[in-house]
């Protein structure tokens, strides 16, 4: 900085920038300052958009004071801060969630209303900023809420894609996407900083040469040169001042590059130069677990983290202390093995650029990093071509192999002459081409490897990385279980439930120890209690059925069994076995006489999800539900008993909606398939219980709940394969497709080995659901006693873990 306040200005500065009490004037100053300034509106030139923006910067005012002290605070200290690297932050909408977790909410709705705009209203005009696809990005923004809500020093670093994950619409049944241009009209929650700017490379050559203590030293000369551009988005803790920052890049052409080919008169290159530079943030990859290993792909990974570690260096190098210290101060995860890149970049920056040799700096690399594998399922794990990788970033593939060398040399020494250990460790997979094995090179760099659910973490270990474990030690390798924030999920969700907790619990402190919710236990069994709880149920039901009639045009039986499949459609996820069991159960409806069909327990069957727009068969799923949906819901007979609904394009804010007002929900993944799922936790978290499988955080669910409040189904993850094999090699049984006519002669043994039939056992879970809804107060003692025992699934508590025994963070609560 070039300017310096002299004692007495920074007095001033001090008394000019402390916070004003947040009166309600004071409010509708700022509202109408900001609507009249900010946005040059006039009272008779206002709408509900208007309103919100107004609302949106004042509001975004009260969190960059937050942020700024948070900041400054943070710098004097200096603590060890922990880097979360993400290619996904999932964060929804923000205007809402920053008045709960400031606290400020009720004072600013009495305030705009004076104004005559009605904040529910207002807060429906925001877009969801959408820049993940499914449970990954959106654990990161759980992780986000969390970190600042404990006083974490804390980064999260992504990248602000101008396009989201795509929109959905429903085009005579199929799936159809459209551009998601979220920044239309500017984003209010976010902070440009022009000032804040790194150049990346990609390409070229490495040139080597004789260094001055006679050991090579590699220059890189590259061949393309773009821009980050920093977006601050301030992450508000709750009950707290701390307000941390997700810092996300945008990418801008390099100006000597541009005016190179410009003053050779080549303007149409220059002009292309430009558009390739801002391509590389343009889009989210619409892909959930699944790889594609596109050239653009890996372009954004690297770009990515190149811009965050010059960031992060920046920070250290402010302290003035030695690069053996680095390590006290920087831990930096990654979230998946998407930023993975940045380990090898670290291991560049060190030798090539700050002069260290090659074992000095890799003792600081690995006390740094640490990874979280999210999935186990082959075709998510990441392999770059070596090619490619040489093509773009040729210095990093030579020490991805100088690695992988000194590794391998290792093994060796440990196991002499065994040639396949190798080539089956190696980060480098031999074939035309050959590949870099991003989940090896994470696991043989990082100090410590996370999966997100025990038995998720088992799987990593005994399967995934077994050798690795062999031979680094079971130390390596842990397990931190997901969690979700109960600030987003069950306070800004659910406002009457939390109202209904907090007087029950006579305080607001279980948002901030969620164990606390045990408590309501005790009220399971109250009759008056019971009423209260079922019915906001009810309220939240009619909410959605009115979500469900203006965008389905489909008017539901608000009293029925509301039940949910709403995620990523998957072939592992089964959507597909859950709509066969809703056409066996339409099928079993028609057959019924009326007398029967009266008893029958109605059922609203409620999907939602998008699937990747190339992926074939998961298309061909949401038209199936389509398809049955148009047949089911025009049965005048049976649309009593049975509806069907997919509600299109699922976001944050539409789960925001539908997960207060299930009654079930299905989980109904292949055994070993579902790393953990944290959807479940928030519906179970809303007073929704699970239908589903022995599958990830299911199983830890049901150890909180007892499995008397959860309708767990299905086989185990070891005879899942067992299964696999003897249906593919066994007694090649053929699975009927008219299945109702086949499913007796299955369930009774006749083709051998019912287990292979889960779809069956999905169907009697669903007959016990039935039975169990009758009971209007065992439900309801269900739902209670589900819910009380959620504690363990804040992500507050996931966080914690990570900060104890991964990172080596402490909490630094801002000075009051
Ligand atoms: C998901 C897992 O599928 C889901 O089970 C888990 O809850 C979530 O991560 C958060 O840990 N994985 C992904 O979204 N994507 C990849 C590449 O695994």
């Amino acid at each position: 900085p070039g300017w310096k306040p002299s004692p007495e200005i920074a007095a001033r500065w001090k008394k000019l920038t402390a916070p004003k009490e947040l009166t309600e004037e004071h409010i509708q100053e700022e509202f109408v300052n900001h609507a009249t300034k900010t946005l040059a509106r006039s009272a008779f030139n206002m709408d509900d958009f208007a309103a919100y923006q107004a609302s949106a910067y004042s509001v975004r005012d009260q969190l960059i004071d937050q942020w700024n002290s948070t900041q400054m605070y943070h710098t004097t200290v200096s603590p060890k801060r922990v880097y979360y690297l993400s290619l996904e932050f999932l964060i929804g909408r923000s205007m809402d969630n920053a008045l709960l977790n400031l606290g400020i909410k009720d004072r600013y709705a009495n305030a705009i209303d004076k104004l005559g705009f009605n904040m529910e209203d207002l807060v429906e005009q925001e877009t969801d900023a959408a820049l993940g696809n499914g449970g990954l990005g959106r654990l990161a923004a759980c992780f986000m809420d969390s970190l600042a809500t404990l006083d974490y020093p804390a980064w999260g670093y992504g990248i602000r894609y101008n396009y989201g994950i795509f929109e959905q619409s429903i085009v005579d049944g199929y799936q159809t996407e459209h551009p998601d241009y979220w920044l239309t009209f500017g984003n209010p929650w976010e902070i440009q900083r022009l000032d804040i700017t790194y150049p990346v490379a990609f390409g070229g050559t490495v040139i080597r040469s004789k260094g001055a203590s006679g050991g090579f030293v590699y220059t890189w000369e590259p061949t393309e040169r773009v821009v980050a551009v920093a977006h601050d988005f301030p992450i508000p803790g709750f009950g707290t001042k701390s307000t941390i920052n997700i810092r996300l890049w945008s990418s801008k052409p390099s100006n000597e590059f541009d005016f190179a080919s410009f003053n050779a008169g080549e303007y149409e290159k220059s002009v292309k130069e430009q558009t390739d530079a801002e391509n590389i943030t343009s889009c989210l990859y619409p892909n959930d677990n699944h790889y594609i290993g596109k050239k653009l792909r890996l372009k954004q990974q690297y770009f990515f983290v190149c811009a965050t570690l010059q960031d992060i260096i920046r920070r250290f190098k402010k302290t003035g202390e030695p690069w053996s210290e680095f390590p006290k101060h920087v831990a930096i995860q990654l979230n998946d093995t998407h930023p993975t890149i940045g380990i090898v970049e670290l291991q560049r920056i060190l030798i090539d650029e700050e002069g260290l040799d090659w074992d000095g700096a890799w003792k600081i690399v690995t006390k740094v990093y640490s990874y979280t594998n999210h999935t186990v399922l082959p075709e998510a794990l990441e392999k770059w071509t070596v090619p490619l990788l040489k093509e773009l970033l040729p210095r990093h593939m030579m020490i991805i192999f100088d690695i992988n060398l000194f590794f391998l040399q290792s093994v060796e020494r440990r196991y002499p002459g065994d040639r396949e250990k190798l080539r089956r460790m190696s980060i480098i997979e031999e074939g035309v081409p050959q590949s870099v094995r991003m989940a090896y090179l994470a696991v043989v760099c990082c100090h410590t490897v996370n999966g997100v659910a025990e038995l998720h973490s088992d799987l990593v270990q005994k399967q995934l990385f077994s050798e690795f474990v062999e031979y680094f030690g079971a130390g390596r390798f842990t397990n931190v279980t997901n969690g979700v924030t109960p600030r987003r999920w069950l306070h800004q969700a659910n406002p009457r439930l939390s109202a209904l907790i907090t007087k029950t619990l006579k305080s607001q402190h279980w948002l901030k120890d969620l164990s606390e919710l045990a408590k309501l236990k005790q009220f399971a069994s109250d009759p008056e209690f019971q009423r209260k709880w079922m019915e906001i149920k009810a309220s939240n039901k009619k909410r959605l059925a009115e979500h469900i009639a203006a965008h389905c045009n489909v008017y539901v039986n608000p009293d029925a069994i509301f039940d949910v499949q709403c995620k990523r459609i998957h072939e592992y996820k089964r959507q597909f076995m859950n709509i066969l069991q809703v056409i066996h159960r339409y099928e079993e409806l028609q057959k019924m006489t009326d007398e029967v069909l009266a008893k029958q327990v109605p059922r609203v069957v409620i999907f939602a999800g998008k699937s990747a727009p190339g992926y074939y068969i998961a298309k061909m799923v949401i038209k199936l539900i389509n398809n049955a949906a148009n047949v089911i819901n025009y049965n005048l007979r049976t649309s009593k008993y049975l509806q069907l609904v997919f509600i299109p394009n699922y976001n944050v804010s539409l789960a925001e909606i539908i997960i207060p007002a299930s009654d079930i929900s299905q989980h109904i993944s292949t055994a070993g398939t579902e790393a953990s799922g944290t959807s479940n936790m928030k519906f179970v978290l809303n007073g929704g219980l699970i239908v589903g499988t022995v599958d990830g955080a299911n199983i830890e669910i049901g150890e909180e709940t007892g499995p008397e409040n959860i309708f767990l189904f299905g086989v185990l993850t070891p005879e899942v394969e067992d299964i696999r094999h003897k249906q593919t090699y066994g007694t090649g049984i053929k699975v009927d497709p008219k299945l109702d006519s086949v499913v007796e002669s299955i369930r009774d043994g006749t083709y051998g080995q019912p287990a292979i039939f889960e779809p069956l056992l999905h169907i009697d879970t669903m007959r016990k659901v039935d039975a169990c809804f009758q009971n209007k107060a065992e439900w309801a003692k269900k739902s209670i006693l589900a819910a009380a025992s959620m504690g363990k699934f804040s992500s507050d508590r996931s966080i914690n873990d990570y900060a104890k025994n991964i990172w080596h963070i402490s909490p630094l609560p801002p000075p009051e």
